[in-house]
């Protein structure tokens, strides 16, 4: 559709009678080559770079929900690859540098914004920490600054620099590409691309059995009947042990609740995006105007979508230490997902002991900067049978080895 203005004038007055599907919604087939688990924004995306990168003619991708109802619609969008470990910054890069392109590539506006992301120090000890990453990150190439606190009082005027402050800003990292995205934007956009290569999206359809015959999959049970495939991925974050105990499979992974806020929108105030570890808030401000807020998990373990009293009370303590004057704002609404955490803060992107199926989980806090690189690793690894180099760090072995590669603090969400 050209989206001329005398398209807007009919849109605005046809009630959307006229409007198509953005994606089919088909009946499953009995059969699949490739079934994808999960209509997340990673899974979508595992389904678009199979049909496009690796022309895999046959793919589904089953969704107990609908499409971007989990994780990848409740996050707060913080998009960066400053990570510390060579192996986790070279991922997470892959990842910026498929984000630069995406809107073009899918050609839906995912409104990727690089206003920056600072990540702030308040102790001598979180400085140098801070120096050691932005040194890694400059020799793997990735673009990272050290910062003043003076620059950044000029950078975000509204922020609290005094030293009087119970937790004083001594200074910051900052990734310039850094920035944010539109979340569901980011799966309706996968979902479209993925449905004109002929990929079935399946909403609605829970799974609820991975059939195996000896050691290899053959298929999944659903809620919509049994669907036979050569193949199966699994990219359900925070049900990731639900699904993997269904193959027989026990996962290194703790899931909890990690909770979202939103406040009513105000005129634009803050153009970039702040996150501390040590007073432990991030926030952002939306185009729509809201700031967007969040801090660390609840401690517990449990599936609920939401969380509790005590965090949004630590969450709002953090932002108002860090930005006094949003003690005025009024807070909209909160809600939670749940994050599958793995024990050194990386995912799990592997082949397992079943012959055909394949996992993708363990992206605890950070997954959504990862979903394009996340989708262009686990489609080769799914095609190829085997991992691409840059995700062979993040295998299921490493738990057994003791390879772990800890990336707690770039993380930068206490897990
Ligand atoms: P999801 O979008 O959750 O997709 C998984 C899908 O699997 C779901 O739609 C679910 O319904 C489906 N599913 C589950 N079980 C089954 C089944 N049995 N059968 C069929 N379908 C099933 N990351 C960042 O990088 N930056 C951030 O700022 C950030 N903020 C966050 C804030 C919050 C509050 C939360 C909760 C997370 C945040 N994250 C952030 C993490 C990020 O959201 C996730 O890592 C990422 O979205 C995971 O993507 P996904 O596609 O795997 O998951
Ligand atoms: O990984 O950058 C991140 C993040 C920010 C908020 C939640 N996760």
């Amino acid at each position: 559709m050209k989206y001329s203005a005398l398209n807007l004038v009919r849109n605005a007055f046809s009630h959307n009678r006229n409007w198509k599907e953005a994606w089919r919604s088909p009946e499953p087939k009995k059969e699949y080559d490739v079934i994808i688990v999960g209509g997340g924004g990673h899974g979508l995306a595992t389904a678009y770079y199979l049909a496009r990168e690796h022309n895999v003619g046959n793919i589904a991708v089953l969704e107990k929900g609908w499409i971007g109802g989990g994780n990848t619609g409740r996050n707060t969008t913080i998009v960066r690859s400053n990570y510390l470990w060579t192996e986790a910054s070279l991922l997470y890069e892959k990842s910026m540098q498929l984000w630069e392109g995406l809107s073009q590539d899918l050609n839906y506006n995912v409104m990727f914004s690089q206003r920056g992301v600072y990540n702030l120090g308040h102790t001598l000890q979180d400085m140098r920490d801070i120096e050691r990453r932005v040194n890694a990150n400059r020799l793997n190439g990735i673009d990272a600054e050290v910062v003043t606190a003076k620059q950044i009082k000029k950078d975000i005027p509204l922020i609290n620099t005094s030293p009087d402050a119970r937790y004083p800003i001594l200074g910051a990292s900052l990734q310039p590409r850094a920035g944010v995205a539109r979340h569901d934007a980011v799966a309706w956009g996968f979902a479209r691309a993925a449905d004109q290569l002929g990929v079935d999206i399946i909403e609605q359809c829970e799974v609820t059995g991975v059939n195996r015959n000896g050691s290899t999959v053959t298929g999944v049970e659903t809620t919509r009947g049994t669907i036979k495939a050569k193949k199966v991925g699994v990219v359900v974050a925070g049900n990731a042990s639900v699904v993997a105990s269904m193959a027989g499979l026990r996962l290194p992974i703790e899931s909890h609740p990690l909770q979202a806020y939103v406040s009513e929108p105000l005129k634009p105030v803050l153009d970039t995006v702040v996150m501390s570890n040590a007073v432990h808030g991030y926030v952002s401000q939306s185009d729509k105007g809201e700031l967007v807020i969040g801090a660390g998990i609840d401690a517990y373990n449990g599936y609920g979508q939401r969380g509790s009293f005590s965090t949004i009370e630590h969450a709002m303590q953090a932002i108002l230490e860090l930005f006094p004057m949003f003690s005025r704002v009024r807070m909209l609404r909160m809600w939670g997902g749940i994050v599958d955490v793995c024990p050194d803060a990386c995912p799990i992107i592997s082949k397992t002991p079943v012959d055909g199926l394949y996992f993708n989980c363990g992206w605890g806090t950070g997954g959504f900067k990862a979903t394009p690189g996340s989708g262009w690793v686990f489609a080769h690894t799914i095609a190829e049978d085997r991992p691409h180099e840059l995700n062979q760090p993040f295998n299921l072995q490493r738990f057994e080895t003791g390879a772990l590669i800890d990336e707690h603090g770039a993380a930068a969400v206490a897990h």
